[in-house]
């Protein structure tokens, strides 16, 4: 059984500024130094509003975690999850998480707790299981994200509440396995494929609440694509799976 080493913490940031500064300060101060391998800032362009933070917190960082700034090379959320697990190096695990705290950093180590008694799974933290608070989260928008996820859960026959984040611990050696090649559909195999592939996957709770900095990327037009686009990319990772299977 692989072991779990070390965490590299991949965060995305294009409009946050207080909330990036915010969530590093966070993670520096709850995770053990031990723990992490890099925090590398995935910023979506160079002359983005969270450059300017990014760069700060470059240069004033002090603790031994070493912290890097990195340009994205395609613009997009999703180009994002497929480039950032490419740009790490020498961790046994890694993590996306984002810089609007929206996807709590307080959770991170005892996600690493888990990790580390489980590290051949991936582990998800959830801000939809029962002991999780969520403040300001819209009930339509709640109702909407439950029913993609059970959905999604039923074609993949997976029992879990938060599929389609990328709040999760992923093994290396499993990502490595995956062999992601489509850049587009990058995010929606991320989350997918493992659990079509019948990889272990267990959760934790987390805790939601608003952004006060920016404004999401998401508008309902394109939450309404993205979910038809979920299911579909189910259905196909499922199908791919059976198939590798069967060889
Ligand atoms: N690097 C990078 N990060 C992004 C991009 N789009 C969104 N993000 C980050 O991803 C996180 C989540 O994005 P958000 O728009 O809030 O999505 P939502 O939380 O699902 O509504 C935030 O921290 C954003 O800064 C992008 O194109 N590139
Ligand atoms: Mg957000």
């Amino acid at each position: 059984m692989k072991k779990f080493e070390n965490l590299g913490i991949i965060v995305l940031a294009t409009t946050e500024q207080i909330t990036l500064k915010e969530t590093i300060k966070a993670l520096l101060n709850n995770c053990s130094e031990n723990d992490i391998s890099e925090i590398l800032i995935l910023l979506a362009s160079a002359d983005c509003p969270s450059a300017c933070s990014a760069n700060e917190i470059v240069k004033n960082n002090t603790s031994t975690i070493p912290i890097s700034c990195h340009i994205q090379k395609n613009p997009g959320l999703y180009f994002a999850v497929f480039e950032a697990p490419h740009l790490i190096s020498k961790c046994s695990h890694f993590l996306i998480i984002g810089s609007d705290l929206e996807m709590d950093p307080h959770s991170v180590p005892e996600m690493i707790e888990m990790s580390k008694k489980n590290p051949n799974m991936i582990v998800c933290a959830s801000k939809f299981m029962k002991c999780s608070q969520r403040e300001d989260y819209g009930k339509i928008h709640y109702l909407c994200n439950r029913t993609v996820n059970y959905i999604i859960g039923k074609i993949l026959h997976v029992k879990a509440t938060e599929i389609i984040s990328t709040f999760q611990i992923y093994p290396v050696d499993i990502f490595q396995e995956m062999n992601f090649t489509n850049e587009e559909k990058a995010y929606y195999e991320y989350t997918l494929r493992p659990l079509a592939m019948g990889k272990d996957y267990i959760e934790i709770s987390t805790n939601y609440s608003k952004r006060y900095e920016g404004k999401s990327t998401f508008t309902p037009k394109k939450y309404i694509l993205g979910s038809l686009t979920f299911f579909r990319i189910a259905y196909s990772e499922r199908k791919r799976a059976k198939k590798i299977v069967k060889q």
